[in-house]
């Protein structure tokens, strides 16, 4: 098993050769034709302890953060009881309704009274002809660092919606997951039902889903079946899927609408450090890895800046753009994806992959990681600030467009280091 720092090399190369070529001059490199990363690091004289904590760019999906609730949590529930409450491929169920309060005109709901209820071999059988594979960072709107990137597959929402032969009155979809039948313990998310039927601005779809990374979901991830909303923070996602109801209600009444979070807005972009030595030594080049989360508006630039503690700050304080921000390196698709996916390919008709390849089409993918990184130089004794930010590929410097907390994270990362003599 080559080390994290030889695969980041190998991994790499053309990066670190770009690095040479630009920063040839500053007298590390010699001779050779290894680049200056590689260069610095083999004959010590780079601080590369950040490389050591590089990440795949696929999460295993039991690697994933989990920050979902319930008491017990569902997944958390012997199998045996998964089984008897519908939580198991075996004896999932689900329905789909008008909503009593708002009701829409409905000619063949699914309803477990029925016994028209969409099972798990009703939605392979959808899958058949109607299944579609996509990346996407999952990420909580409230913690703001991303808690797994995944390839998630499932049958488009509109697919079973459309099966309950709806007429008029129907403005908004919400749904709803296993929650030990308390109400209290409910968590629920809606949709425009517009979002669900129609697909904007290229976007994935809506998808009931069953797998990730090519895998059955897991409990832990909400198996059997959970939706998943491409563009949208994890809130939208709702696991343990058992409840659709199709409504003429005109707002969102999400359950995080409720604690003053902005539902309605698609992910952001902006990044941070994987991590950061706190202490180096003077003079020393500084290898920096980073991660970014590819929001709505893509990802054109990131960028870094290091500041003396001494030294005044800039004029604009607000958002440091009148920072001296020197461009990092995003790093091209690995060579290996990671996260556990079968063979170590992409599964095949993956959007945002060639078919033939296996590879991205193009990078970085919008609504999912990208890993960067940059060789600071070596600075004198001192306490310092290394800030990062993304530019968006509208040319919105992080926090911007949309600065404000609770729409999801964008605020700039600090990470404070001292360098020593
Ligand atoms: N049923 C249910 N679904 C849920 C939640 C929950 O508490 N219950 N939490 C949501 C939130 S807030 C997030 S951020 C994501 C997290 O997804 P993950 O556990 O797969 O990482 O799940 C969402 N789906
Ligand atoms: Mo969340």
């Amino acid at each position: 098993m080559p080390s994290p720092v030889e695969t980041f090399l190998l991994q790499h190369h053309e990066l670190t050769r770009r690095y040479f070529l630009r920063f040839g001059a500053v007298g590390l490199v010699a001779s050779g034709s290894l680049p200056l990363l590689a260069t610095s690091i083999a004959r010590g004289d780079a601080d590369e302890r950040s490389l050591a904590h590089l990440e795949s760019w696929l999460t295993k999906p039991d690697e994933f953060q989990d920050v979902s609730r319930g008491d017990p949590m569902p997944h958390s529930l012997p199998e045996a009881r998964r089984a008897e409450v519908g939580l198991t491929r075996e004896t999932w169920k689900l329905e789909v309704l008008s909503d009593p309060d708002h009701p829409a005109r409905l000619h063949e709901p699914m309803s477990a009274a029925d016994r028209t209820a969409l099972d798990f071999a009703g939605l392979m059988q959808l899958g058949e002809t109607h299944s579609v594979r996509f990346p996407k960072v999952m990420t909580c709107l409230n913690l703001g660092c991303p808690l797994g990137n995944g390839i998630w597959e499932g049958v488009p929402l509109r697919e079973v919606l459309w099966r309950t032969e709806p007429r008029q009155d129907l403005r908004r979809v919400f749904y709803h997951g296993y929650h030990n039948d308390d109400a209290a313990q409910m968590f629920r998310s809606s949709l425009p039902v517009g979002r669900v039927l129609e697909d904007p601005f290229d976007l994935p779809p809506v998808i009931l889903c069953y797998k990730l990374n090519g895998q059955w979901l897991t409990p832990e991830r909400g198996g059997p079946v959970r939706v998943v909303v491409p563009e949208a923070y994890g809130f939208k996602s709702i696991k343990w899927l058992t409840h659709v109801y199709l409504s003429n209600i005109a707002t969102a009444n999400d359950t995080y609408a409720e604690q003053n979070n902005d539902v309605d807005s698609p992910l952001k972009t902006f990044c941070a450090t994987l991590r950061f030595p706190s202490e180096v030594k003077a003079g020393t080049p500084i290898a920096v890895t980073g991660y970014a989360q590819v929001g709505i508006s893509g990802l054109s630039k990131v960028q870094t800046w290091v500041h003396n503690e001494a030294d005044e700050m800039p004029e604009d304080g607000r958002f440091f753009t009148d920072a001296p921000w020197r461009d990092a390196e995003i790093l091209p698709p690995p060579d290996s994806m990671g996260g556990d996916i079968p063979d170590d390919r992409v599964p095949p008709n993956t959007m945002g992959f060639d078919n033939d390849t296996g590879r991205p089409l193009n990078w970085p993918l919008r609504l999912t990681k990208a890993h960067w990184a940059t060789l600071l130089p070596g600075l004198p004794p001192g306490e310092y600030s290394l800030r990062c930010r993304t530019v968006d590929s509208h040319g919105h410097a992080q926090p911007m467009p949309r600065p404000f907390r609770k729409s999801g994270h964008a605020a700039i990362e600090r990470v404070r280091f001292t360098v020593v003599s």
